[in-house]
């Protein structure tokens, strides 16, 4: 039982709550050297004793890395966390060396310097650490930050791009928390939400297009992200960076790691307020943050139908709408960029994958799949 579930309840399911909290923006940096300082840090999340937190620059999350696609880059990484981690830049095209997955571990006290051209289109990315084992645990603690990739195709359409002003990161996450107000990486008690590490966030957006860089940054929980009052919102990029066109949804569904890039239309409803909501009521069973984890025949997780955020609609965040800017982007482009698919006739290779459900037996996950077994 936790300490802080009741409130949690509380703060997270009361629909007319008033959200207390202004959100986070972390520091936008660019440049051709970025110099990032892992670190250890104290956040007071709760009356009682601090929370021990991991940040990149900070206590908490880290910077938003600005890149301009084919710069150069050299970024000094430097461990102060007193143990060894890694930080993978996640979605960027990088050589082995210059990624830090679990094989390119930084010790501590040592500086890693990764040194490469930026490839990507523009794009939503982001970085976290990607040490063996300790993956969950380092994100959880609080190291994660947007990597924001701009390039000409970008810059030429008519999109909000005035970085905390108009366009806004939203990190998503929910944590576990024990007695003693101090992170666990116990996934399946994650009933404590946070948007830039932000509980129950507000943030002012003005009376205009509005563009949401969001990062579902939770480690096992799926997103079905929406508007109050299913109020239209338009998807105009992805993973790989922008789409051909807006798309006008209502829902969008989105796992651990994935970025969408969102434009909210807030024209005429200055002084109003809405929400971006998580319906997790709506997800279908067996997904992560639907009321049943599982199909059944026992694939339950302990505590999990305890955890009020799932199964249920909550907050993530609320919208206070305020005055336009000085020169408001009231439409957006409606042709974004072009695609190019892939031609089969053009592969060198032709290789079968088979995805199948797990074969049971000693060691088996119960319930996981199998690439080619
Ligand atoms: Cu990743």
């Amino acid at each position: 039982m936790k300490l802080h579930y009741p409130l949690c309840a509380m703060l997270f399911l009361s629909f007319g709550a008033i959200a207390q909290n202004q959100l986070f923006i972390p520091e936008l940096i660019s440049g051709e050297v970025i110099d990032l300082t892992l670190q250890n840090g104290e956040v007071s999340f709760f009356d009682g004793p601090p929370t021990q937190t991991m940040g990149a620059n900070g206590n908490l999350l880290g910077p938003t890395i600005l890149l301009n696609r084919y710069q150069n880059v050299t970024i000094n990484v430097g461990n102060q966390l007193g143990e060894e981690t890694t930080i993978h830049w996640h979605g960027v095209n990088v050589s082995p060396a210059n990624d830090g997955g679990p094989h390119v571990v930084i010790g501590e006290n040592e500086v890693w310097s990764p040194s490469f051209p930026v490839l990507d289109w523009a794009g939503t990315y982001w970085y976290h650490p990607h040490l063996h084992m300790k993956t969950n645990e380092h994100v959880s603690k609080g190291i994660a930050g947007l990597i924001i990739v701009r390039d000409d195709f970008e810059s030429a359409l008519t999109l909000p791009r005035t970085y905390g002003v108009d366009d806004f990161p939203l990190v998503i996450q929910t944590k576990s928390f024990d007695n003693n107000n101090q992170i666990t990486w116990d996934n399946a008690s994650d009933n404590v939400a946070m948007v830039n590490g932000t509980l129950n966030p507000h943030l002012e957006v003005p009376a205009q297009m509005v563009r949401l860089r969001v990062l579902n940054g939770a480690s096992e929980r799926i997103l079905e992200l929406g508007m109050s009052n299913n109020m239209p919102f338009n998807m105009i990029g992805s993973d790989g960076g922008l789409l051909t066109a807006p798309l006008t949804l209502t829902r969008l569904r989105l796992a651990p790691g994935e970025r969408a890039e969102l434009v909210v239309n807030f024209s005429g409803l200055e002084g109003q307020t809405a929400h971006l909501m998580n319906y997790g009521a709506e997800l279908p069973n067996a997904i992560y943050g639907a009321a049943q984890p599982g199909m059944g025949q026992g694939q339950t997780i302990p505590g999990y139908a305890q955890n009020p955020l799932n199964g249920s609609n909550w907050n993530i965040i609320e919208f206070n709408v305020m005055t336009p800017t000085a020169d408001p982007i009231t439409e957006i482009s409606t042709q974004l960029v072009t695609h190019t698919p892939w031609q089969e006739a053009d592969a060198d290779e032709i290789r079968a994958f088979t995805f199948m459900p797990e074969v049971m037996g000693p060691g088996a996950l119960n319930g996981g799949f199998m690439i080619n077994g």
